[in-house]
């Protein structure tokens, strides 16, 4: 038996997201989600997220299993409808207590909050007015950003402004999977660039209402793209593949310009870009955030928007039907490292859904989910062998919780959540997940 060991600072920790968590609907204005919710057909089951796993009020007994994991840090996200019902304007006192009395409950289990402004629960008094199609919109998440970071500043270290914004961009606004629901491609770009020059116009604010010190980032799903073969065409459909998914958002915010390739080949629905957007987009960050889960491997088309489609190699499969695909995370992330340099990485998710069942003793054996776990986490060890500057690694999930248009169908947690009662049970996995941080690495052979 041989370990694989981390870094003696590497932070280990959690994530969940605030809509898929809280519930508390009573306590907050609405948001885009509560209104794809009730959109028929859009949500299996016609799931919402009004008491999700109720952690708005089960919150301390949550920080307790975060806790009783050993982990140093959690990821969690606000609600901008919890702090704003109008989005804008008057502000909710009970939303500014209640993630004031999370950070301090957080910090006093001796764990360090990574906190997210905007995990896709935007107001819906915003997107009466156009939400991320408008420009307005971006300055609307400056200003929350701002009331946020002035109250729980003086304790937060570490900000994440956005999490996934192409899933906002693309899945909410090009294919209606997700709220708001819309199927415009040049909208979704549209709607990427406003979103990118909101986490540049927020990072200074973040960090001028934080102690000094501070770190301030983004999270970007990110996928390693291949070709599905050496034809030449294909070759091409992988790049574009990679710069609509991946490069059209690390470049502005690492680089400050969007790649020239996908920018000419997108043509006419390029968005409109202000003389002084790429600056304040390109407003350096202290750590990049991933969430990784998969690959894509890709073949040309001669239709549809990228002319590219998705192959899906033999293999095998999670519950979400995503490849279990653990070189990927190592290729993505020396990647990262060699095109943008040594700039701090986390992964800020990373995770699987099968269908855990609940034991009559309690348990829930998961071991495809310990099987996941342990590949992809000895392929960020591997990265980190080869020089990525990777810090951390957040488990997505702390628990159970709302999958977006799967409802409660998809269960991601280390915790089983039995929505019935509202009970958590540790799973299998969690008990492994303790295991790999007490020992600060991972049991092999
Ligand atoms: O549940 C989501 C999360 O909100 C964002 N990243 C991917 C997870 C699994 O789909």
């Amino acid at each position: 038996m041989s370990r694989l060991q981390f870094p003696s600072s590497f932070i280990w920790g959690t994530a969940t997201a605030s809509f898929q968590i809280e519930g508390g609907r009573d306590d907050r204005g609405d948001c885009i989600w509560d209104d794809f919710c009730a959109w028929p057909g859009k949500v299996v089951n016609g799931d919402n997220g009004d008491t999700a796993d109720d952690h708005y009020h089960l919150y301390k007994q949550d920080i307790g299993l975060i806790r009783s994991l050993g982990c140093q840090a959690y990821r969690f996200s606000i609600s901008w409808p919890r702090i704003l019902p109008e989005g804008a304007g008057e502000v909710n006192p009970k939303g500014l207590d209640f993630y004031d009395k999370l950070v301090d409950a957080v910090l006093q289990a001796n764990i360090t909050p990574f906190v997210t402004l905007y995990h896709w629960d935007l107001p819906s008094a915003l997107q009466r007015l156009g939400g991320w199609a408008a420009r307005d919109t971006a300055y609307r998440f400056a200003d929350y950003c701002h009331i946020v970071s002035e109250r729980l500043g003086d304790r937060v270290t570490h900000w994440i402004t956005h999490n996934e914004p192409w899933v906002t961009a693309f899945l909410g606004h090009g294919s209606a999977v997700h709220a708001p629901g819309w199927a415009d491609h040049s909208q979704a770009l549209q709607v990427a660039h406003h979103l990118l020059l909101s986490h540049g116009l927020a990072v200074p604010i973040l960090r001028q209402t934080s102690q000094p010190g501070t770190k301030v980032g983004i999270t970007l799903n990110l996928s390693p793209v291949y070709a599905a073969s050496d034809d030449e065409l294909d070759v091409k459909a992988a790049t574009r593949h990679d710069g609509y998914a991946n490069r059209w958002f690390i470049d502005p915010v690492l680089l400050g310009s969007y790649p020239q390739d996908i920018w000419k080949y997108y043509d006419w629905q390029v968005p409109r870009v202000a003389p002084e957007d790429m600056d304040i987009i390109g407003t350096p960050i202290d750590f990049l955030g991933i969430n990784n889960y998969t690959r894509a491997v890709i073949a040309h088309s001669d239709t549809g928007f990228l002319q590219a489609r998705s192959v899906r190699p033999e293999g095998e499969y999670t519950a979400m039907d995503w490849e279990v695909y653990p070189q990927g995370l190592c290729d993505l992330l020396l990647r990262i490292t060699h095109d943008y340099g040594n700039l701090d990485l986390y992964i800020t998710e990373n995770g699987c859904s099968y269908d855990d069942r609940l034991e009559a003793d309690g348990t829930v054996h998961d071991n495809k989910r310990i099987a996941f776990l342990n590949k992809y986490l000895a392929a960020a060890h591997d990265a980190i062998q080869h020089g990525a500057p990777l810090r951390g690694y957040f488990v997505w999930s702390l628990m159970d919780n709302f999958e977006w248009a799967f409802g409660y169908t998809r269960r991601f947690g280390i915790t089983y959540v039995d929505y019935q009662t509202q009970k958590r049970y540790l799973k299998d996995s969690g008990l492994f997940f303790r295991q790999v941080v007490t020992h600060n690495g991972l049991e092999t052979g």
